[in-house]
């Protein structure tokens, strides 16, 4: 066997598409030629700036909290235009007359990179990022217990996501969906390396979020503010809390699913086999394990995100905190005792089915309440419609129609009439573009002055919005009719007139949701060119009520000058309405904070080459990776120079330099807090 196992050149991309030259090969083509360009266009524009140093120096060794948020926020939208764009063309296929211009195998290949695109590396890195940008700075923490991990985590989460990447330029990813059953995706049915590629970029990602989760939870029990009680923290803070828990339990069904399906398929086991002792059912019960707590990983974040927009752009504190917070642990626990309906149709008993039915409508009664919790902060409140706002509004109208179509899915009589049905795609999608996508999309329109130091435009975010908004109706409410009319998921075409129209519909709307994400990339960008009349120096430029406002904008690398003293569960709020503007120091001290490194992204690196190996058998070259990995790992442990220290004094001057703008800042009525006027720190109680 060569030392480049099993790759040959009919997996370049290009080659299909002169051996058999057709629409959907020369798609196939023209996908891969994107990718390579682009990754030539980002190096020539990278060397023609001189870029490479400051992205070496500034982002790539970075262990600042802030900085590692960003960049898997940055992988996330990137991976985002991805998935939509495979939607729209997916949408595209099936209005064409039938057969349509994709072949089978390049459509289903389009719904499992969709899927596990949306899922892996949008929804978790998005998730991941915001967790890691605003926990810290909401638990008076200077950075996670583990910086050093939180960057593997960072390196491993992107080399899973350059894997799939990759899969355009070299060979195929699989067919079978994100769930990627056996046995279809087994060796006999399944023989290219397409699974592979599901395996190990899942492989690396799922490691990833492992130790965040691990990261998260130890963080917020260690590094707390001192006197800073669990009841104290903010909703967010919850949400990550329960998140981690999460993301620690139910990854690691995941991790060995998969593995295991690495043995079936690469080393003669068979786990999953049928005919050889196997039950395909293992593979069904543990990836479920993980699956459904993992949408609860995907929603909590974003259920904590609307939990802090709401009450600030309401101008009330949130109702209900201690019956939010026991929702949120609620949701936690009885996420893990829902797996089941995911297969009600595949064979166990009816009374099975029943208590998992019933478990999951249970699930509904603590969602609930916090959707009244939302509504009864907005109640009187003086609301004003930032795009944060807006998102977390139009979340709360669009989320509750997927609950009521969620709760009627957790029937099993009903399901078994929907499932694999378009309704279903419905469903999740109702679910998971307000309660992942809005959610996280209201927090960076929220949040972002945090680490840049300027606002987002706001006109440009509200055009995103309704386009999201319309564009979700349009593309998702088509597939609730055809799916109950009989239309099966994961379909190549349709030859059904009576679909037609709707899935006519369903495509303007698929078309509607990309110039939303279109006006978002505009947003970004006229938002940067005016960066200079959008800057809030000054902090809080929303009237914020977490202590993250309490510092300027943006945060300096050390997050706070000194530990904020957590007299209450909103000290922030306390000192504005005391008269206010910065709050009172506690006791400045030297800090540590680690230095900048690159063996995080020595470790990604090598790790992400051992994974591309094991998809092509190279197993040579995947012996080195595996190996190479531990001794970087090692080689770090031996480090012990890693610290840099900021002194007292650095820090007093920081924070002396801070109060300084912020006197020098106009205060400046509530009314004007979406103009140029607003350079940070409205206080409406003062004018
Ligand atoms: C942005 C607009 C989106 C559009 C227009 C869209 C469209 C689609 C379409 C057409 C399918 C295939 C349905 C079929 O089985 O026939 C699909 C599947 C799927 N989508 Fe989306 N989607 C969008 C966003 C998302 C998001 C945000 C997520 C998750 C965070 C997501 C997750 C999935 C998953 C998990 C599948 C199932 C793949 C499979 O069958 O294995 N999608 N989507
Ligand atoms: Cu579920």
């Amino acid at each position: 066997m060569s030392i480049l196992g099993s790759l040959d050149w009919n997996d370049i991309f290009i080659v299909p598409f002169f051996t058999d030259p057709s629409l959907s090969t020369g798609i196939a083509a023209g996908a891969g030629g994107i990718v390579v360009l682009g990754a030539l266009a980002v190096m020539v524009l990278l060397t023609v700036k001189g870029w490479w140093k400051p992205l070496w120096s500034n982002w790539i060794t970075t262990l600042d909290h802030k900085k590692i948020g960003v960049i898997y926020i940055v992988l996330a939208l990137i991976m985002l235009i991805r998935g939509v764009l495979e939607a729209v063309v997916m949408r595209a296929q099936q209005v064409s007359p039938a057969p349509g211009f994709l072949s089978v195998e390049h459509h289903a290949e389009l719904f499992s990179t969709h899927g596990t695109i949306m899922i892996f590396f949008v929804a978790m890195p998005f998730l991941t990022g915001v967790i890691n940008v605003v926990m810290p700075l909401q638990i008076g923490a200077r950075d996670m217990e583990f910086p050093f991990m939180n960057a593997v985590s960072l390196w491993l989460s992107i080399g899973g996501a350059a894997l799939v990447m990759a899969s355009l330029v070299v060979g195929h990813f699989e067919t079978g969906g994100w769930t990627a059953y056996p046995p279809y995706t087994g060796i006999k049915l399944s023989p290219n390396e397409g699974v592979d590629y599901w395996i190990w970029s899942l492989g690396l990602t799922s490691v990833g979020s492992t130790l965040s989760g691990i990261n998260f939870l130890v963080t917020i029990y260690k590094q707390r503010a001192p006197g800073m009680k669990l009841f104290d923290m903010s909703i967010f803070a919850w949400a990550t809390l329960c998140t981690a828990i999460l993301m620690i339990f139910a990854m690691m069904p995941l991790t060995v699913a998969s593995l295991m399906l690495a043995l079936d398929r690469q080393a003669g086991f068979h786990f999953f086999t049928a005919t050889q002792g196997g039950n395909m059912m293992n593979f069904a019960n543990m990836f479920w394990l993980f699956g459904h707590p993992e949408v609860y990983i995907l929603i909590l974040p974003a259920f904590g995100v609307f939990s802090e927009v709401i009450p600030t752009f309401s101008g009330k504190k949130i109702y209900g905190y201690t019956s939010l917070v026991w929702a949120t642990i609620a949701i936690a626990v009885l996420s893990f005792t829902v797996w089941v309906h995911h297969f009600f149709t595949m064979g166990q008993t009816a009374h099975l089915n029943a208590i998992f039915g019933i478990a999951t409508m249970t699930i509904g009664v603590p969602t609930g309440v916090k959707v009244f919790n939302w509504m009864l902060t907005m109640w009187r409140g003086k609301l004003r419609f930032s795009t944060a706002m807006l998102f977390s509004t139009g979340f709360i109208f669009t989320f509750v129609i997927g609950g009521i179509t969620g709760v009627m899915l957790a029937n099993p009589t009903i399901d078994f009439a929907t499932h694999n049905s378009l309704f279903l795609v419905a469903h999740f999608h109702n679910m998971l573009i307000p309660g992942l996508l809005f959610g996280m999309f209201a927090a960076v329109n929220y949040w972002f002055p945090l680490c840049f130091g300027f606002r987002l435009d706001e006109k440009w975010g509200r055009r995103s919005f309704w386009l999201w908004m319309i564009g979700f109706y349009g593309a998702f409410m088509p597939l609730y009719a055809i799916g109950l009319m009989g239309a099966p998921r994961r379909m190549a075409f349709f030859t059904e007139p009576a679909y037609f129209p709707w899935l006519v519909i369903a495509m303007l709307g698929a078309l509607c949701v990309l110039a939303g994400l279109t006006a978002q990339i505009i947003q970004v960008w006229v938002s940067v060119k005016n960066r200079e009349s959008l800057m809030v120096p000054a902090g809080d430029p929303w009237d914020g009520r977490g202590i993250e406002w309490s510092l300027g904008c943006p945060v300096p690398e050390y997050d706070f000058s000194t530990i904020p003293a957590m007299t209450s569960r909103e000290p922030w709020v306390d000192a504005k309405e005391a008269g206010k503007r910065v709050m009172d120091p506690t006791e400045f001290v030297d800090i540590h904070l680690p230095k900048p490194t690159g063996m995080p992204f020595l470790v990604g690196l090598v790790a992400t080459l051992f994974a591309f190996a094991m998809i092509f058998q190279m197993w040579l070259i995947a012996a080195v990776g595996f190996v190479a990995m531990w001794v970087l790992v090692l080689i770090r442990s031996y480090d012990t120079d890693w610290e840099e220290t900021v002194t007292a004094e650095e820090l007093r001057e920081g924070y002396e330099a801070h109060k300084r703008v912020v006197e020098s800042t106009p205060q400046i009525r509530l009314d004007d807090e979406f103009t140029t006027k607003n350079r940070g720190l409205i206080m409406e109680t003062q004018v």
